[in-house]
């Protein structure tokens, strides 16, 4: 949170131009607050249209006291960079995927454990309710402030432009590019891959140079990220569901004018409840869209993947390391896992 308009401008001048693919209403006066937003996603994925809403709602609704700048597409760098940003206060908010938060907060990666949810409604009654808490209240001991609202990434879904992924054995050996995420890495490794982690903005190239063979992401993630150039196949795995926290910088949070605070929770939390029916909506039809576009796509036996994580003692090392008390709130949502 820079205060002076000068700073801003000078700031804006070394700053990637995302301002002008985002033109925030200009109000009579010059901004007091300015709030800086970096992300890793395209700008027509709902992530960035929803964001662009509330920011055009906080500049309103402080009548341009307040504005919100986004950089998308990892303009300011890939995910460890936001990361980092975030938590320095070059950036004022950052929305890292669970996975990747989970690099700084490892309780964070608990809504990724494999094959835990089953649908939406034990996501959202684990995420808006004890599970979300638990992480909410850790990702606040690192000195990051969350807001209430998770915003969605979706069902990760397998992709590869090899053999179709049918089962445990088709994993065998699998270069598979998994974000930079230590469950990820043990989950697939479990599964007998060869498991890459990498930023997101690196996986297109290696997908087409061949650094890799296989990536994991949600289906609207595939879409717009033009996976489906260099990925011939897709699993319909589900084997992790992903969301991300909008996340502010502790200090610039609390340094926030209260009122500020509460105009800015509402509009990115209620941007956020608007964002997970988009994603809602889109998976219905992003599955045709890729088809259209060459993506074949199959079932896979998802229990044979089960069970191979259980005889890898997948669940059990990570109930170990996510400790009884979130182990046992993911638990009281999806059941017995371990
Ligand atoms: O890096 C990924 O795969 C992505 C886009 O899903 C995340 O942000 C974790």
């Amino acid at each position: 949170m820079t205060i002076s308009r000068r700073s801003v401008l000078k700031g804006l001048s070394a700053a990637p131009a995302a301002i002008s693919l985002f033109s925030i209403p200009r109000y009579s006066k010059a901004a007091e607050i300015t709030l800086r937003y970096g992300n890793n996603l395209p700008l027509s994925h709902p992530l960035n249209i929803r964001a662009k809403e509330a920011a055009d709602r906080i500049a309103k609704e402080t009548n341009g006291r307040v504005e919100m700048l986004i950089f998308p597409a990892n303009q300011l760098g890939g995910d460890t960079d936001m990361l980092s940003q975030v938590r320095n206060g070059a950036l004022t908010f950052f929305t890292p995927s669970a996975l990747v938060i989970a690099t700084l907060v490892p309780v964070a990666a608990i809504n990724a454990v494999g094959f835990a949810f089953k649908d939406y409604n034990q996501v959202w009654a684990a995420m808006d309710g004890p599970v979300g808490a638990f992480v909410r209240k850790s990702i606040a001991d690192a000195r990051l402030h969350a807001l209430d609202v998770m915003w969605d990434n979706g069902f990760r879904q397998m992709t590869t432009s090899g053999a179709r992924i049918e089962n445990a054995d088709s994993m065998k050996g699998l270069k598979i590019r998994v974000p930079v995420s230590p469950i990820s890495i043990s989950m697939f490794s479990g599964l007998g891959a060869a498991p890459a982690s990498l930023q997101f903005s690196e996986v297109y190239t290696a997908l087409q140079t061949k650094v890799v063979d296989a990536q994991e992401n949600p289906l609207p993630i595939i879409q717009v990220a033009k996976l489906y150039e260099v990925q011939s196949s897709c699993a319909l795995s589900n084997h992790i569901w992903d969301g991300y926290w909008f996340i502010a910088n502790g200090r610039q949070w609390s340094g926030m004018p209260a009122d500020v605070q509460e105009i800015v929770s509402r509009a990115i939390n209620q941007a956020g409840l608007k964002q997970r029916e988009d994603i809602k909506a889109l998976n219905e039809s992003v599955q045709t869209d890729l088809q259209s576009k060459g993506l074949a796509f199959n079932k896979c036996d998802t229990d044979s993947f089960r069970a191979k994580l259980r005889e890898a003692g997948f669940y059990t090392e990570w109930k170990q390391k996510f400790g009884p008390e979130a182990w046992g709130h993911l638990e009281s949502v999806v059941g017995t896992l371990a």
